[in-house]
């Protein structure tokens, strides 16, 4: 069976959405992932479906009730073998590249799309939800985060990404932003490709790539940066040292 996600949430007409297209949908339609949507309010058990309250201790918005959400993440971990579960929420743990690596080794996800006011914390507690986040600012509901955290997943999935977006080169895959690109035209409103891109000298242009790319860090990304140079200390963790100090 392939990678599979299932979303809790109170909007599942949301899925699969933009993963439906581009990268993501021609994998989904070629069966390398799978995804399904669960309508948190068809696990209400009232005559009005309800699926919050509002809080104890008083206080402004809403709470998503945790028997509700427990028959919701008891019917998705049902099926599609033993998936971690994940809230998105700005409070969880900050995604990285690594994060994603390791939820593409395992068998897919079980992902939970809480409103920001938030979910009764016993239901976190006791389904042993992992909780994450897609950065620091604040979405009005799960839903985007899961999207994000899935488009990174599945693009790692074998077979997904072709020759042409092999991931090897890119940001991040050795800890570095990108190197700029250039097509034609070679001359454009006045402003010239670096010459060395046209010069047909394979190893340079690689020496400018790496020199580039770690300019890019360093300028940007100082605490990026700061891991590249740590690691580069370690024997054996990049195929080369630094082109610049
Ligand atoms: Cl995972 N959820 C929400 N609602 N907002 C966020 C987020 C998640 N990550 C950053 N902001």
């Amino acid at each position: 069976m392939s990678w599979h996600a299932s979303v809790l949430t109170l909007f599942p007409e949301m899925f699969p959405g933009p993963l439906g297209q581009s990268l993501a949908g021609r994998a989904l339609r070629d069966g390398r992932w799978s995804i399904d949507s669960l309508d948190i309010r068809s696990f209400a058990t009232d005559r009005h479906r309800t699926v919050d309250d509002t809080p104890f201790g008083g206080g402004a918005g809403m709470v998503m009730r945790p028997d509700v959400l427990d028959a919701a993440l008891g019917a998705a971990l049902a099926t599609g073998g033993d998936r971690p579960a994940v809230y998105l929420t700005p409070r969880g743990r900050r995604l990285d590249q690594a994060m994603v690596r390791d939820f593409v080794a395992g068998p897919g996800l079980v992902l939970l799309c809480g409103r920001y006011e938030g979910v009764d914390e016993r239901v976190i507690e006791a389904r042993g939800l992992q909780e994450v986040s897609i950065g620091d600012y604040v979405l009005s509901g799960g839903e985007p985060a899961a999207m994000v955290l899935l488009d990174a997943c599945v693009r790692l999935l074998p077979g997904v990404m072709g020759a042409a977006e092999s991931g090897v080169e890119e940001s991040f895959s050795d800890g570095l932003l990108e190197y700029p690109h250039y097509t034609r035209p070679a001359d454009w409103q006045g402003r010239a490709v670096p010459p060395v891109l046209l010069s047909g000298h394979h190893a340079e242009v690689a020496r400018w790539r790496r020199a580039e790319a770690e300019r890019i860090t360093r300028e940007r990304r100082p605490d990026l940066w700061a891991r590249y140079t740590e690691n580069a200390a370690a024997p054996g963790a990049m195929d080369g040292r630094p082109a610049a100090a």
